[in-house]
């Protein structure tokens, strides 16, 4: 442990070399120790333990069916109310055509998260659901954050594990890991009040888990949290992961930090707010919840909105997965996100190659679909 310049970073970096769970006091002192070169290679010594020199990536497509929403988060430049120019609202054979219109061979995972549309009846749901696994029964459908669950469950007058089941049963492969935001009462309050209370997100996801179902969890960081907020999140999240493990054999696949994006939003105007997140804050926080979050099969460095040169430098910091193509995506590009609206399966793996990381093509249930190989010194 030589390589150790903090001295206060050696008993934590013995209990990491042993495979022991860090507390809360540890983890938290990640996130303030200035030797930045022994975060990453703790958090690398965690990441290779797991996953030795693969970084996963997906050939997917995203797809928002509306962004007309009632909910306000503060947050969200996404969002439209009904009637404005910028809104739209897909029926589901609609959603069905612009799958289509978006669709390349060799695409698994179809990513669709949406606003809380205040009109569409239940029915529209699973149909839409029946409706694209008849079209495309190759594409893996992960759909519907834990709070669209929630809005699902108001709008059926069903409980969200009735409404969980019955999408399941028209093809709902897995769920993905947004409305999470900030776990901690004081920051929801400020900038999700009307959206799923923390403590509903967690029993959602643990609900998809007891039916086999595996979901995502993501954190939105940068903002007004502070740096306990940021770790309690990561702590509810490995909680609930330890029972889901224990109980369901299985539950989160991917924690995803999704670092703030500062345009066109409420909350970033009230702050007087345009920076962008730094490139070391989203490193540490990647190498932080690597380290902390130890149940947890992977951290994924979402090149959307840390951009993909950072993204690339992350595999070095505890990222294992790298998100995927996406097609097109509007959440983060209408708050300000600088990155590309797509990115090509070469483009990732050359990423990954140049990082001397050996590229896996996943599907949406974690299934490797191929390797390729490692750089060679002919490659460019
Ligand atoms: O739920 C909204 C967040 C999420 C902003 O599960 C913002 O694999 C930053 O959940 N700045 C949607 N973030 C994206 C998401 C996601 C992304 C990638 C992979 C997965 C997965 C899930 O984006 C929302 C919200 O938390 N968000 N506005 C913003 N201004």
């Amino acid at each position: 442990m030589d390589w150790l310049r903090d001295p206060q970073l050696h008993p934590i970096a013995a209990k990491v070399e042993a495979g022991e769970r860090l507390s809360f006091e540890e983890g938290l002192y990640l996130y303030q120790t200035r030797d930045l070169n022994g975060l990453m290679r703790l958090a690398n010594l965690q990441k290779e333990r797991l996953h030795g020199d693969k970084v996963y990536f997906v050939h997917s497509m995203r797809l928002e069916f509306t962004n007309i929403c009632y909910v306000g988060c503060t947050f969200c430049a996404f969002a439209a109310r009904k009637g404005e120019e910028r809104a739209w609202d897909y029926s589901p054979a609609e959603v069905v055509q612009e799958v289509g219109r978006r669709y390349l061979p060799g695409i698994t995972e179809l990513h669709m998260s949406s606003g809380h549309h205040p009109n569409h009846p239940w029915e529209y749901y699973p149909e839409m659901v029946r409706g694209l696994r008849a079209a495309y029964p190759e594409l893996q459908i992960k759909a519907f954050t834990a709070a669209e669950i929630k809005h699902l469950s108001k709008i059926a007058r069903k409980p969200t594990l009735d409404v969980l089941r019955e999408l399941q049963a028209a093809g709902l492969a897995a769920m993905p890991g947004g409305g999470a935001e900030i776990f901690a009462e004081r920051v929801r309050r400020a900038v999700a009040k009307n959206k799923v209370k923390s403590d509903e997100w967690l029993s959602i996801h643990s609900e998809a888990h007891s039916l086999g179902m595996r979901t995502n969890a993501t954190m939105l960081y940068g903002h007004i949290e502070t740096l306990e907020e940021r770790l309690d999140h990561m702590d509810r999240l490995r909680t609930l992961q330890d029972d889901s493990l224990t109980r369901f054999g299985g539950g989160f696949h991917a924690f995803i930090p999704l670092a703030f994006q500062p345009m066109g939003n409420t909350l970033a105007q009230n702050l007087g707010k345009t920076e962008y997140t730094t490139g070391l804050d989203d490193l540490r926080n990647l190498a932080v919840a690597r380290i902390y979050l130890d149940n947890f099969p992977h951290i994924k460095g979402y090149w959307v909105m840390i951009g993909s040169e950072l993204t690339q430098v992350s595999l070095d910091w505890g990222v294992s997965d790298i998100d995927g193509t996406i097609q097109e995506e509007h959440i983060a590009h209408a708050a300000g996100a600088t990155s590309p609206m797509r990115l090509s399966e070469e483009g990732l793996i050359r990423m990954i190659q140049h990082a001397d990381r050996l590229p896996v093509l996943r599907d949406a249930y974690y299934n490797e679909l191929q390797q390729f190989p490692l750089r060679t010194e002919a490659a460019d």
